[in-house]
């Protein structure tokens, strides 16, 4: 997992918690003295092991932790890479282009990341099915980032995870139900 992804969480807990909540996370799960840098790769292991104890600290489920991170997490990337996120004029566009354009263009910029699958569909107009596929089964992060890229575009969105990977399916599904507020 790259390091940008452990700087959003580490701005989400410093944010929420303060620095020294963060450096006890740090000691628990992490090598001494280790300092993530953006480009760079860490165990998936660590970051598994940080939202763990997140979730304990915050007295939230491990799914409310990462959908928490997600939603911070893509204003976090959205700040790093303004101009991947400007590519689109609206949510479903955004959600559309999650792994034809911003990840191809990601994976342009960072060496070697590790990207989930992702294939989405419109329905209908309101209506997106989302499939979801990692070795790493970060789905509740792809949930936040949904909720993130909702928020960015003023639109309220509401999830069902209909198949899930944790429950020995193949890939999971995700529907995606928004509407744009009018007025
Ligand atoms: Mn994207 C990793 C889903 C938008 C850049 N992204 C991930 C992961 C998920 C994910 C899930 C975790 C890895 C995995 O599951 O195997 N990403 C999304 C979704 C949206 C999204 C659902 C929008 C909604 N991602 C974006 C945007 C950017 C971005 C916008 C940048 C502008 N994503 C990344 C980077 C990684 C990542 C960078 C980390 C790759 C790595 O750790 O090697
Ligand atoms: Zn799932």
């Amino acid at each position: 997992m790259k390091g940008v992804i452990f700087r959003g969480l580490e701005a989400l807990v410093i944010e929420k918690c303060g620095m020294a909540a963060w450096d006890d996370l740090l000691e628990k799960n992490a090598p001494e003295g280790r300092v993530y840098i953006s480009a760079e790769s860490y165990p998936d292991e660590e970051i598994v092991g940080l939202a763990q104890d997140v979730a304990t600290a915050l007295s939230m489920s491990m799914p409310e932790v990462l959908k928490a991170f997600g939603e911070y997490l893509f204003s976090h990337l959205k700040a790093r890479h303004p101009s991947i996120v400007a590519n689109f004029n609206c949510f479903a566009d955004l959600i559309i282009g999650i792994d034809k354009v911003i990840h191809v263009e990601v994976a342009k910029l960072y060496h070697e990341p590790n990207l989930p699958e992702i294939d989405a569909q419109i329905i209908e107009d309101g209506f997106i099915l989302m499939r979801y596929n990692s070795k790493r089964q970060l789905c509740m992060c792809a949930e936040g980032l949904i909720f993130g890229a909702a928020a960015h575009y003023g639109v309220d969105a509401k999830l069902n995870h209909a198949q899930c990977m944790h429950d020995g399916f193949d890939s999971c599904l995700i529907e995606i139900k928004y509407e744009t507020p009018h007025g």
